[in-house]
């Protein structure tokens, strides 16, 4: 039980302020290590690491720099939290922080790339158009001539068979030119639209959750601040809301059967909740073992219900490990949930379906608890 007050430091620490936050701190914490601190700073770095034993991989070390260059950045809070709540940080919560707050940067740069090869195929392209107008221009220069000389007296045939040869040399080299941009153009649009493949993929990867293939964290927050601030096309008066579900003692569950068979579980619990909040409810991994799930336009009843069915589904299922297929007991799910109120922010929200959460976990966990602080049925 005592790990309910620990949720309660976690869950309320949690300020999903995605995207400015992370491409500002990349910046600040850029500046640091090329400034004149920079040693110091890096120092700093390796010593909050050995202080947390932390091993110094390159990826730690790149989180911790943030620690060290910019400690009110989010990504520092979060690391603070983590550190004070005694969780433990393993290569899979450094990885998940990286995937969270250093993204962004690492994506602008992917898209940088991709645009940066857009820009040299389009500049090749228009290199092509022009050289064919200058063509088109010479071609035309040419028949102005030829028609100036034909309409003068010529000196018998020699004269219009030069004519006539310069006009055909001229259309060869047109056609040749024109050939060659027609085949440029055709292989422009081939590598834009491999181009454009490749920015997709890069989109989808960035909004996506890599264990459970289920929405991310960031893509979660982006789609909740959207429907926060009426930037979506919904109507004002359909009603929001946002659930949040966190799997029962889940930590002890690893602890016992290891993380990889932890991970498959995250992966079962992710497909029920995938297939039972199909759009226009948009589930997501919030992160760890903690998923978020965002309902448009339905009643507190129907979300009761979708609540508590992806309880059950959970819950009556017998877990066993793959390999050996040794049973592992069943696992519950707690969740929260709250209706927005009208004009209510995005982590006002978020605030309200935490503490909802935090109630669930108090009361006994397995259960599902409406903002209003009463229990709902299920
Ligand atoms: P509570 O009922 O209060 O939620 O207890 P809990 O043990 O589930 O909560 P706590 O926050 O103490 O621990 C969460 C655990 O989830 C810690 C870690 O072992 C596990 N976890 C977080 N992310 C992952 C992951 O990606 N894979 C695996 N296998 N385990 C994870
Ligand atoms: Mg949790
Ligand atoms: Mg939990």
């Amino acid at each position: 039980m005592n790990s309910g007050a620990k949720l309660s430091v976690q869950v309320m620490g949690r300020s999903p302020r995605w995207p400015a936050a992370g491409v500002g701190m990349t910046d600040k914490v850029d500046g640091a290590v090329r400034g004149p601190m920079a040693y110091s700073v890096a120092r700093s770095a390796i010593e909050k690491l050995e202080a947390a034993k932390v091993w110094p991989t390159a990826l730690n070390y790149e989180l911790w720099l943030h620690l060290a260059a910019d400690p009110d950045g989010e990504l520092s809070k979060e690391i603070e939290r983590l550190l004070k709540s005694g969780a433990a940080l393993t290569d899979e919560v450094c990885a998940s922080l990286a995937a969270t707050f250093l993204a962004s940067g690492r994506l602008n740069e992917q898209i940088n790339d991709t645009g940066d090869a857009l820009t040299r195929e389009l500049v090749s392209v228009s290199g092509a158009v022009r050289s064919a107008g200058a063509a088109a221009r010479s071609f035309g220069q040419t028949l102005e001539a030829a028609g100036r000389e034909l309409g003068q007296p010529q000196d018998g045939d020699s004269g219009l068979r030069a004519v006539v040869d310069n006009l055909s040399t001229a259309t060869r080299a047109v056609q040749t030119e024109h050939r060659s941009l027609d085949s440029r153009l055709a292989e422009s649009v081939r590598e834009v639209a491999r181009l454009k493949e490749d920015l997709d993929e890069v989109r989808k990867d960035a909004c996506t959750d890599a264990l459970t293939n289920l929405a991310n964290r960031r893509a979660f927050d982006v789609e909740l601040r959207r429907l926060c601030t009426g930037a979506s096309d919904e109507p004002r008066d359909r009603v929001i809301a946002l659930a949040l579900l966190d799997v029962d003692n889940f930590k002890r569950f690893n602890d016992t059967w290891g993380h990889q068979t932890g991970d498959q579980v995250l992966r079962f619990v992710a497909s029920v909740i995938g297939r039972l909040a199909p759009p226009p409810r948009f589930p997501a991994r919030y992160g760890g073992e903690e998923f978020t799930i965002l309902f448009l336009g339905e009643s507190t009843r129907q979300i009761e219900s979708a609540l508590t069915q992806v309880r059950r589904e959970v819950s009556a299922r017998m877990l066993r490990r793959r390999s050996t297929n040794e049973e592992l007991g069943s696992l519950t799910v707690s969740a929260g949930f709250a209706e927005r109120l009208p004009g209510e922010s995005a982590d006002s929200l978020m605030a309200r379906a935490d503490a909802a959460l935090y109630l669930s976990k108090r009361g006994g966990r397995d259960r599902t608890t409406r903002s209003d602080g009463l229990a709902a049925a299920g």
